[in-house]
């Protein structure tokens, strides 16, 4: 006779329970069902409502034209306005219609993405941003759009605004959000520096632009995104090893792991770099395939040859570099707040005397301690303008060793460069 363990005489059970579910009237089994069904229904009904009730960012292309004024990329006199005033002054303006309007609780941000000089004027493009509940009509709202900015740009005194060239499109998120990353310098994060010794560690996306050029996949120096295929570098960068084929490029705030990584396709070094000297540490390298601008990954501007900045301003370095002389290259990005640093000041026969050479400033503090060093060279030293647009004027370059007193780090001025790195990419 056989002896059933305990799982077969639950399995017996089983089979009898399965008998009574056999017993079950049509009906019930219908019922059964229909509640089944309800319940799935009003779940999947209510996931949908509260998943969808959140507001929806939409993005709208709007065009007009400034009359009566002439770009000027040198003086400022009457109606004479260079891009860049253009382009802030347009900006506040499209900002003053929609603080003051029917749209003031849904209007985000909007920006200027090209300024078209034309006969007698220049037309704007602009990208304005807004948040509304998604069931809102997207034609309705482009109308209320366009007759906002239609009755407010006529009065306005700082532009001359042709109200009749005005018109006003919606577009589709994924095309609205990839122009407004193409644009530079901008980053999603707030600006939070401590002053804490040799830097602190660098909040996600909040320097975009930043790169890890890495040779047989060892962070060898820093690079900074000037467009989705093309980075600026120091030349020393590639004193020992120029061969495109052993270099590769991460971006994101780690090493180890890189958010995205790309091959070398290009190297270019300045023509006129010859090692030892220092002059013309600068280089261009391109990368395939190009990146795709997210909030992680972002492009710098390039200031104009004619930029200048002013001693003592603040800027920002940020490097996978050493802590102190002698150190290992980290794996985590860090940022540090510096002061420009006059030539006249750094010229002096106790910091760096005839060392410094045309195209080279110099920034950080002659007490020391904030300081680039070993590992950072190559990267960016940005600067921000009055519209949290972040500019790239210098490239870490060389110092006597790092955070010593009277020798503060030395910069590849981008501006004295501005011309040949156009030159090689075209940017
Ligand atoms: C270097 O060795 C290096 N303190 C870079 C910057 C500085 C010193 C050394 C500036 O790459």
């Amino acid at each position: 006779m056989p002896v059933f363990g305990r799982y077969q005489q639950d399995f017996l059970k089983g089979r009898r329970f399965g008998t009574r579910s056999r017993d079950l009237k049509p009906w019930m089994l219908a019922l059964l069902i229909l509640f089944i069904l309800t319940v799935m229904a009003v779940t999947i009904g209510l996931l949908v409502h509260f998943l969808d009730s959140g507001e929806k960012t939409e993005y709208y292309h709007g065009s007009f034209k400034i009359s009566h004024l002439q770009i000027n990329s040198h003086s400022r006199q009457n109606n004479t306005y260079q891009l860049k005033d253009l382009r802030e002054i347009s900006e506040n303006l499209v900002d003053n219609v929609f603080a003051d309007s029917t749209l003031q609780e849904h209007y985000i941000k909007n920006q200027v993405i090209r300024l078209t000089p034309e006969e007698d004027g220049v037309k704007a493009d602009v990208i304005m941003v807004f948040q509304f509940p998604s069931d809102e009509q997207r034609m309705i709202i482009q109308k209320k759009i366009h007759s906002i900015l239609n009755q407010k740009i006529r009065n306005t005194r700082a532009l001359s605004i042709n109200a009749s060239s005005l018109q006003v499109n919606a577009m589709s998120s994924s095309t609205g959000k990839l122009t407004i990353h193409a644009c530079c310098g901008k980053r999603n994060v707030p600006l939070i520096v401590n002053r804490i010794m040799s830097g602190d560690l660098a909040a996600k996306a909040a320097w975009p632009w930043q790169a890890s050029l890495q040779s047989n996949n060892i962070h060898q120096c820093g690079a900074t995104l000037i467009s989705n295929t093309w980075l600026v570098t120091a030349a020393h960068c590639f004193k020992y090893n120029a061969n495109p084929r052993q270099w590769t490029v991460s971006f994101g705030t780690t090493i180890n792991p890189p958010l995205m990584k790309r091959n070398v396709k290009r190297i270019i070094v300045h023509e006129r770099y010859h090692s030892p000297a220092k002059e013309y540490d600068i280089a261009v390298v391109q990368f395939s395939p190009r990146v795709t601008f997210t909030d992680d990954i972002r492009r710098v501007c390039l200031p104009e040859v004619s930029a200048s900045f002013q001693p003592n301003s603040t800027v920002y370095i940020t490097g996978f570099g050493a802590l102190y002389s002698g150190g290992d290259s980290q794996n985590e990005l860090r940022e540090a707040r510096l002061q420009l640093i006059s030539d006249d000041v750094c010229k002096q026969p106790h910091v760096y005397g005839s060392d410094i050479k045309f195209g080279m400033f110099c920034a950080g503090y002659l007490e020391g301690i904030y300081d680039a060093c070993r590992g950072d060279s190559g990267g960016p030293l940005v600067i921000k303008d009055l519209k949290d647009t972040w500019y790239l004027i210098g490239i870490v370059s060389w110092g006597d060793n790092c955070g010593q007193k009277n020798k503060p780090g030395v910069y590849t001025k981008v501006t004295y460069f501005r011309k040949w790195i156009a030159s090689k990419t075209g940017l």
